[in-house]
């Protein structure tokens, strides 16, 4: 039983009903076997490999081994090493399927395969069918005449991508840099392979995740057939949109096969109730082949979708239908939002440039964080992990995500979830950093067709705001010493490698934007500014901003000095919860420094908890054990990511956005994530649900000065009052304002710069507090406590807090009562699983606060397991010793 506390949202969104992402596919009902190669290199070392034995498809190669005992839990303990030999093995696959005569009687048919990992080579009957070498496209084979009514088999033999590549990257005089390198000697360190090849670069091993170089049928293989003529695809070009009306054309591409042909085409729209509210009727003449019919719609005063916190999330859903018939081949169905995408880039006077999202024609400050793949293994991630994440995102009051360039293209039912919520996709193509052979001219078109089926298959969904190139590889060649040390070594193969990056970025993908994406805008790279000289700049384009946390591990106070125009990356690390680290490492072996623990962090080959405790020791001093390094490690994490994301709220609109890295886990390890892997709230997350809100308060301290800002992201004038309390630790009020305002939409507005000596005047800095609030028809809304030393400095006091559980059943509540200043309240239940309002709770010298909880458990059980941590109890029994 693990250790569940996490918001409401969290349990609610598990209740909620999962809507189909689209109608039933024709999904290849067959089953599925896998074994290791014959003749394998890796056979005699594993043999019980080399017998068949059922597969899950879709699946990976790592997870049926698993299923059959034959690997220990790749994510428990430190296997990693043991299982590289996976990864240098090739894999044969194999299914067996009837065909119905029904289907078999239809005159056209074809296998599509939506994801093989990744060299793979597909034999239908005993016959090839095709090769594929990217996992990120979707491979389709036509198989009409090829298919017998029973015992048809398919054969997939699936190649290493490491043995695949390495000669030809070993043969290379000088090398592209690639990503992290493998620490297990399965691949030199000198020849990465893993940016030659279209795989999820995370597979070859992360700064947050294992290396774990899988295989496999990763997505659905459909059999799809039908007669004289299909609807390939159908988009949707929004060509005007106003409050008076919707200009859309339905764009069906239809193949047909054999002669011209007339045949009748529908196409309705239905509002959010279902009622049809625009509809059209085409008489299409079609001709042998592929073509696309273009039908003009109008809806009138249509419902515009609009990003969570500034409205709706209407949809719309358009069908189209060829004829009369039942035919699924004949229909075609998408939901769309009606919305305006504008990537603005206004010049300054000073030679900067601005970058704001602009939707509907309004302006939108970028609230969120980066989302990188949810499991090593991606066919294990389903729907209600995807709803569980997006939902917790939603609830933190973010409003966009960037899907990273480093994982894979995900399942369109993230984006049907996103477009429900209002969450705004930056949505990178996946390139994860380093460099790739941009030169090769097959590479390229491999990566154009890859980018084809994925816009494609994504562009209905109005969350994608925006298409973007890769992560980190232009900054990386331009600043990080590659690019130089490469044109040294060698200037031709230099220019030559940096000349396929801008083909690739600056031409190819962002032509593949221009004609498939219904408007979307493409951005070369993040961070860039779309391939002007400056990559990571601060007065234009978007910015990482990695001198906190990476080198040279500046405090955080440095986020208060760092003002971008759009923060796309920043971020702190922390570990999960103590019930999330115990699934991996048994308690006696739960140190800092313990193999296991160092397993589970990726960071700079063994440094991350060193660096970790460098942040913790600034703010709290040194933790007193493992339990506390845990919990200081999260409020450090939580404290300073809302440094960095109440200043650049407070900086617009100079800045408009602000996207920590990073959202959710890969696995159970530290990471810089808010969720762990099962999207249990960690302390950041909690923050994160306050420093995003619509209305709140910034009092940012640095250098003895407070800067107080409100913010105002709703789209209407509030009114509201701030008030600012100095305060001793024990409650006596030294001194209070108090004022009302009027905050425009949209808009962050200083109230005041304050000195350290005008808010202290004669009291002891270590024991007075200065309390900035929000209030909205006398209710604080928003709160921000000052302190004016660090934490481990501070009076804090223990036992502050007194906690207690009341109720029974379905009415639980926490009731907190708070005798001095309490900072970081951390309530937890050890083993057992509560859902909480809200934790992470500074309380005011006096305060009583009460929680609703949630859990299956009886409430005496949970009454002996309540525990609340705080800083004052952490850090003063580390005084003590
Ligand atoms: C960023 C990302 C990732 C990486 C993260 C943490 O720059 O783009 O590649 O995981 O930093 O180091």
């Amino acid at each position: 039983m693990q250790n569940r506390i996490t918001s409401w949202c969290l349990a609610i969104a598990v209740m909620l009903l999962l809507m189909p992402a689209q109608a039933p596919a024709a999904v290849l009902d067959a089953r599925w076997e896998f074994r290791l190669l014959p003749g394998n290199a890796q056979a005699s070392a594993h043999p019980r490999a080399s017998a068949w034995r059922t597969a899950q498809v879709p699946g990976s190669v790592h997870t049926d081994l698993l299923a059959h005992a034959l690997i220990p839990d790749p994510y428990v303990g430190a296997p990693e090493a043991s299982l590289q030999w996976i990864g240098l093995a090739d894999w044969e696959y194999r299914a067996t399927f009837d065909v119905a005569a029904a289907t078999l009687a239809r005159p056209h048919a074809e296998l599509v395969f939506e994801g093989l990992d990744t060299f793979a080579e597909v034999e239908l009957n005993g016959q090839p069918l095709l090769r594929a070498d990217n996992a990120h496209r979707t491979w389709i084979a036509r198989v009409e005449g090829r298919l017998q009514p029973r015992g048809n088999t398919l054969r997939i033999v699936f190649r290493s991508p490491i043995t695949t590549l390495l000669p030809s990257v070993q043969a290379m005089p000088h090398k592209i840099a690639g990503n992290y390198p493998s620490p297990y000697g399965d691949e030199p360190r000198d020849a990465m392979v893993g940016n030659f090849v279209r795989k999820p670069a995370y597979h070859f091993g992360w700064d947050w995740g294992p290396r774990y170089v899988t295989a496999g049928v990763w997505r659905p293989v459909r059999l799809e057939t039908w007669g004289a003529h299909r609807i390939d695809d159908l988009a949707v070009r929004t060509d005007r949109l106003d409050a008076d009306a919707a200009l859309l054309t339905a764009q069906v591409t239809v193949r047909h096969e054999g002669a011209a042909a007339s045949a009748l085409l529908d196409v309705d729209v239905r509002d959010p109730e279902g009622r049809i509210v625009a509809r059209a009727q085409h008489n299409a003449l079609l001709q042998p082949g592929e073509q696309q019919i273009d039908v003009p719609l109008q809806i009138d005063q249509p419902r515009r979708w609009w990003p969570a916190g500034q409205g709706a999330q209407d949809r719309y859903t358009v069908h189209a239908s060829l004829g009369r018939d039942e035919d699924p081949a004949l229909r075609a169905e998408r939901r769309i939002g009606l919305r305006s995408i504008e990537l603005r880039r206004q010049d300054d006077a000073d030679g900067g440039q601005g970058f704001a999202f602009v939707i509907n024609g309004r302006e939108i400050f970028a609230k969120g964080a980066n989302v990188i793949p949810f499991d090593a293994f991606p066919a294990r991630v389903d729907t209600s992990r995807l709803r569980t994440i997006l939902t917790a995102a939603r609830d933190a009051n973010m409003n966009m995500l960037r899907n990273w360039g480093g994982g894979y293209y995900e399942d369109d039912a993230f984006f049907d979830i996103a477009d429900e919520l209002g969450l705004l996709v930056w949505q990178d193509f996946m390139f994860g950093g380093g460099m790739q052979p941009g030169y090769d001219p097959a590479f390229r078109q491999s990566v154009v067709a890859e980018a084809r089926d994925n816009v494609r298959r994504l562009r209905h969904h109005p969350s994608i705001v925006l298409w973007c190139g890769n992560n980190e590889e232009e900054t990386a060649w331009k600043d990080w010493g590659h690019g130089r040390d490469l044109a040294k070594a060698d200037p031709v193969f230099a220019a030559k490698v940096w000349q396929g990056y801008v083909d690739l970025f600056g031409n190819d993908l962002r032509r593949v934007v221009a004609e498939e994406a219904l408007g979307v805008p493409y951005w070369s790279s993040s961070p860039s500014n779309d391939l002007d000289t400056k990559a990571n700049d601060s007065t234009r384009g978007d910015k990482h901003y990695w001198q906190v946390w990476g080198n040279p591990a500046l405090p955080v106070t440095a986020y208060l000095r760092e003002t971008p125009r759009f923060m796309s990356e920043y971020g702190l690390q922390s570990w999960p919860s103590q019930a999330m680290v115990d699934r991996i490492a048994p308690r006696a072996e739960q140190r800092i420094d313990s193999p296991v623990i160092q397993a589970h962090q990726k960071f700079m080959a063994g440094q991350g908890n060193e660096r970790l405790l460098h942040y913790i020791r600034l703010s709290y001093g040194e933790p007193r054990d493992f339990a506390a390094f845990l919990y200081l490690g999260q409020v450090m994490q939580a404290e300073g990511i809302q440094l960095a994301a109440l200043h650049h709220r407070a900086s617009r609109p100079y800045t408009m956005g602000s996207l920590y890295w990073q959202l959710n886990d890969v696995w159970p390890g530290a990471s810089w994530s808010g969720l762990d892997h099962d999207g249990h709230w960690k302390a950041l997350h909690f923050q994160a649900r306050r420093f995003f809100a619509d209305l709140a308060v910034a009092a940012l301290r640095d250098d003895g000065v407070t800067r107080i800002s409100l913010l105002n992201d709703t789209p209407t004038p509030q009114r509201v009052d701030w008030r600012l309390r100095v305060m001793a630790l024990d409650g006596r009020e030294i001194s209070r304002r108090q004022q009302a305002v009027v905050l425009a939409p949209g808009s962050a507005t200083e109230v005041g710069r304050l000195g350290d000596a005008r808010l202290l005047g004669v009291e002891d800095p270590a024991r007075t507090i200065a309390v900035v609030e929000l209030l909205q028809d006398e209710r604080v809304v928003s709160r921000q406590v000052v302190s004016f030393v660090e934490a481990r400095d501070q009076a804090l006091q223990a036992d502050q807090v007194k906690a207690s559980l009341q109720g029974e059943g379905d009415q639980l509540e926490v009731v907190l009562q708070a005798r001095g200043l309490v900072r970081a309240a951390w309530i937890d239940f050890g083993l057992h699983e509560v859902v909480l309002e809200d934790n992470l709770l500074d309380l005011l010298p006096g305060e009583r606060r009460v929680l609703r909880a949630r859990s299956d458990r009886d409430a005496a059980t949970l009454r002996a397991a309540l525990r609340v941590q705080t800083l004052g109890d952490i850090l003063r029994v580390h005084a003590v010793r």
